[in-house]
């Protein structure tokens, strides 16, 4: 059996789990384990348990709408589940979780093929964090025989560059590693840009980890390309209704232990990139323009609105 509500919930505050799409996983599995241990007799309790365990794991990281569309789906499903069984009742948690983590798995599988087409013979491509679907993309053009190399970030504060890079050099490409603010001095030797997404605005904006939007920008003073690859359930419906997408705070003792202590350290852990820089989302659906990406999500999804 997965890791409990509380124990999941604490693993992503602390990052042992990361990226959006390992952070929704987690967070379905928590909800299948709840739901598998639960001690409720009536389907209200059930539910009214199952929206304890939604609150809680949001807020483990509140810059995550994959994990609570996912949530919201899970919890969605039973509710309207015609049955008060509560045996039943909790097959559907069970059954609803697996679909959602079978369909996501299907939606990389095809962000993969799609986006593997852009990368082509002898180019270079530049990444930023660690992505897991930004890496599938990359296992897939080079199980495809294509020869190409990465530059990655290390990604400060947390390192998450170095996941990227070890996953890279483990599946044979040639992967150079930079700090951060070697961007600028990088970008110019590569051939396309591609990252992941933790959230998509009903404007087509990204919000992405910290330095994603700086990268953009550079990215169009020097004239490449830009690729946003994202599952479109990352789309978070609150955008829509006017709502900003929350920014994670993160403790200041990531990035200094030992700061000063009259010292201001801020840690946001994602930035915004706005949709003019952004070529376009490679997503389930094929490479899009940032402007579709919520007419295209309403059409795939229409119970996220
Ligand atoms: C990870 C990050 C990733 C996205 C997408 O940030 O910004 O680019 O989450 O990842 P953190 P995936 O390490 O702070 O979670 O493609 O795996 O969903």
């Amino acid at each position: 059996m997965a890791d409990s509500v509380e124990v999941t919930a604490k693993k992503i505050r602390k990052l042992q789990v990361q990226g959006a799409r390992n952070v929704a996983i987690a967070a379905v599995k928590a909800l299948q384990t709840q739901a598998q241990q639960t001690k409720a007799k009536t389907k209200q309790q059930l539910i009214a348990e199952l929206k304890v365990a939604q609150t809680l794991l949001a807020a483990a990281r509140e810059t995550e709408p994959l994990m609570r569309n996912a949530m919201y789906y899970i919890i969605t499903q039973t509710q309207n589940a015609e049955t008060t069984k509560i045996e039943a009742l909790k097959e559907t948690v069970v059954g609803s979780a697996d679909n959602f983590l079978k369909d996501l798995d299907a939606s990389r599988e095809r962000i993969a093929e799609i986006g593997a087409k852009r990368i082509r013979d002898s180019s270079v491509v530049f990444t930023h964090c660690h992505s897991s679907t930004v890496t599938r993309l990359l296992a897939k053009a080079k199980e495809q025989g294509k020869n190409f190399k990465v530059t990655c970030t290390e990604t400060r504060p947390a390192f998450q560059g170095r996941i990227t890079a070890k996953e890279l050099v483990d599946l044979g490409i040639e992967t150079t590693f930079i700090v951060d603010s070697a961007a600028r001095t990088f970008i110019s030797e590569v051939d396309i840009v591609i990252v992941g997404a933790d959230a998509i605005t009903s404007e087509g904006n990204v919000v992405n980890k910290i330095g994603t939007g700086g990268l953009a920008v550079l990215a169009r003073e020097a004239r490449k390309p830009f690729y946003v690859v994202s599952e479109l359930l990352k789309f978070d419906p609150e955008t829509l209704g006017g709502e900003c997408e929350k920014i994670e705070q993160r403790n200041p003792a990531e990035v200094w232990a030992e700061a000063p202590k009259k010292l201001t350290v801020r840690n946001p852990a994602f930035d915004v990139t706005q949709n003019r820089y952004i070529h376009g989302f490679i997503c389930e659906e094929g490479i899009i323009a940032p402007q579709t990406v919520m007419e295209v999500t309403r059409k795939r999804f229409p119970w996220l609105f």
